[in-house]
């Protein structure tokens, strides 16, 4: 007969058990990357939505940085919306005269703009940008989104965030028009709120019951 020691199969301590989840905790902490939710341009990103930037990440992108590199330099940026409660993009300036922002859907069309310095910032609020797929514009003051019926909006109008409005509003954005108002280099930050990384899968929680029930009957 074997020796009773060896048969009985010992239970660590409810302590040990604890302190050890801990320990695997902590190490799981200390050695997962932070995810970045900041993208800075990368060389430079083209002006129109084909050509413009994804930034590569995953769920909340809230900020760019980026710099117009050459008199008429203009810089787009793919992101995307999943609650438009909550969506805001800001462009950082201090005078009128600084880069204006836009927002395009990613087929070209015209969504918002603004020219606008208030609070430090050129901004789109919630309210405007419904959900889906879009991309940012930075351009220099001066600059005008054109498409193949004209100016998309109005020029300096001067009348805060507003939808598209220019004797081109109802066709996809083709070129960029107008002089460059202050030429030079021009770094530039745009803070989001509520924006995702382009490609960022929507939550599962936003299927209805009745929805998950047709994909899988
Ligand atoms: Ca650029
Ligand atoms: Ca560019």
């Amino acid at each position: 007969m074997m020796p009773r020691h060896d048969t009985i199969l010992r239970r660590p301590p409810a302590g040990a058990t604890t302190l050890a989840i801990a320990l695997l905790l902590a190490f799981v902490a200390m050695t997962t990357p932070a995810l970045s939710q900041v993208w800075n341009e990368s060389g430079d990103a083209g002006e129109f939505p084909w050509t413009g930037q994804t930034p590569p990440g995953l769920y909340a992108l809230n900020q760019i940085n980026g710099s117009l590199q050459f008199d008429s330099d203009v810089d787009l940026y793919c992101f995307e919306v999943l609650n438009p409660a909550l969506f805001s993009a800001s462009l950082q300036c201090m005078v009128a005269a600084d880069p204006n922002i836009w927002i395009f859907h990613f087929t070209g069309q015209g969504i918002a703009h603004n020219d606008v310095c208030a609070f430090s910032g050129k901004t789109i609020p919630p309210g405007i940008v419904g959900v889906g797929t879009y991309y940012v514009a930075v351009a220099p003051f001066g600059r005008q989104a054109a498409s193949i019926g004209g100016d998309i909006w109005q020029n300096a109008l001067f009348t805060g965030p507003r939808l598209p409005d220019g004797p081109g509003a109802a066709n996809n954005l083709s070129s960029w028009s107008g002089a460059v108002g202050i030429p030079g280099v021009v770094p530039y930050t745009i803070n989001f709120t509520g924006a995702s990384y382009c490609g960022t899968v929507v939550p599962e929680e936003g299927q209805s019951w009745g929805g998950l029930k047709a994909i899988y009957r």
